[in-house]
């Protein structure tokens, strides 16, 4: 019998793994007939906030962006979002990224669909338009090699440039695969890992990781990861971009 005292969730000063086994669900006033799970947020000294909504009988999704702008990704399952008037079908792989001061809602949600959300209050730029809704897929054909090693591959999802000041990525490693060097970096992460399993170092802590977990990482914190197991290891990340360092 598994011990109910044990897991593998850690939450330090700049960094947390939070594996669903430790997961209490919130209500979100607007976010109807699901499960919410509030995963990151300022609570724990982040930047950003990430979520995972599971979708029981019934469910929709409605509200207004207000400071924050927040990315839905369909981690899996199908519905219809309708962002500022555009209405889009998605399943597993799609997202829709809305802006500030937008209206959102979810319908036509099927029962057991999880969708992650990323949120981050929103850095104006001077001579730099808002950025626009923005819907789109995880499309390993547009996931180039990074950094010359066969296997690593990072999708951007997002338009790269001044008028975003948040990225979302998708990195995916071969089982064998590993980050280049320690990264050690101004920017924050919240992650969900979509497939696989591997070995994190955060900070110089080793944890090991696997599908459905999720990591915050705050700025500095050192990162490492190498992945192992018999498929791919795959993960959908955030990253605070494009601002000046104050
Ligand atoms: O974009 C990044 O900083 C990315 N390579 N970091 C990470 O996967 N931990
Ligand atoms: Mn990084």
């Amino acid at each position: 019998m598994e011990i109910p005292a044990l897991t593998r969730s850690v939450v330090k000063h700049n960094h947390a793994i939070i594996a669903p086994d430790g997961y209490i669900n919130s209500n979100v006033p607007g976010w109807s007939n699901c499960t919410v799970n509030v995963i990151i947020n300022e609570d724990m000294g982040a930047g950003l906030c990430q979520t995972l909504i599971t979708a029981n009988q019934d469910c929709t999704i409605k509200g207004r962006t207000q400071a924050s702008q927040i990315f839905f990704y369909v981690v899996e399952g199908s519905c219809t979002a309708t962002v500022n008037g555009t209405e889009k079908a998605l399943k597993t792989g799609q997202f829709v990224y809305v802006p500030i001061e937008n209206d959102y809602s979810f319908t036509n949600i099927e029962t057991g669909t999880r969708i992650l959300t990323f949120h981050k209050v929103y850095e104006m730029l001077e001579g730099f338009d808002v950025p626009e809704v923005t819907f789109g897929e995880k499309d390993d054909s547009k996931a180039p090699v990074y950094m010359n090693d066969e296997a690593l591959r990072i999708q951007e999802l997002l338009p790269n440039n001044n008028s975003w000041d948040m990225a979302v990525n998708i990195f995916t490693y071969q089982s064998g695969g590993h980050l280049p060097m320690v990264e050690t970096h101004i920017m924050e992460h919240g992650l969900l890992y979509l497939q696989g399993q591997g070995v994190y170092m955060l900070d110089q802590c080793w944890y090991p990781v696997k599908k459905g977990d999720s990591i915050w990482m705050a700025p500095y914190c050192q990162q490492w990861f190498t992945a192992m197991g018999k498929e791919p290891a795959v993960y959908i990340y955030y990253k605070n971009v494009n601002r000046f360092p104050t």
